[in-house]
């Protein structure tokens, strides 16, 4: 399997919860490596733009609002297979439907509040990245 970069985000209820170590010590120890990180505090504008794609599901008004409350870590992890890799490491996006061992059974609160975004592909993965990040910032 090929290299591949994915955009991953830990989102608020986690960087509150001063979870973002062991956060990425479980991205660590899966292989992926985080090749850019910066912690920045989202406007509800910014997060609506992020998460466009979610715009007509019923509850985007409350992911915007939840994901501009408190600061976030915006990242970039490198690896074989990273997208797939990094989704599973996550978790389902509901904790009470997630493995054992995943970020999300072990931190998240919520299907809301569920400490971590991950792209879904790697076309997504691009335009996240692209969002986020100046290549400068990757330092591979
Ligand atoms: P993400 O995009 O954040 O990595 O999560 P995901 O792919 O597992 O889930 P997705 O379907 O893309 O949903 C994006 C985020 O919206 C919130 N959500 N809330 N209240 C609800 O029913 C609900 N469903 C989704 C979650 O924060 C989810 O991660
Ligand atoms: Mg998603």
């Amino acid at each position: 399997m090929a290299t591949e970069r994915t955009l991953s985000i830990i989102k608020p209820d986690a960087t509150r919860r001063n979870l973002t170590g062991k956060i990425n010590a479980k991205f660590e120890e899966a292989g992926l490596r985080i090749i850019a990180q910066k912690r920045i505090h989202l406007s509800q504008a910014q997060a609506g733009k992020f998460y466009e794609v979610h715009a007509a599901r019923p509850f985007y008004g409350e992911l915007c609002e939840f994901m501009a409350s408190e600061p976030v870590v915006v990242q970039v992890l490198e690896g074989e297979g990273a997208v797939a890799k990094n989704r599973e490491v996550m978790g389902a996006t509901n904790p009470a439907e997630a493995a054992e061992g995943t970020i999300r059974k072990e931190f998240a609160l919520s299907i809301g509040e569920n400490s971590v975004h991950g792209s879904d592909s790697a076309e997504n993965a691009a335009i996240e990245i692209a969002f986020f990040f100046s290549g400068l910032e990757l330092v591979g």
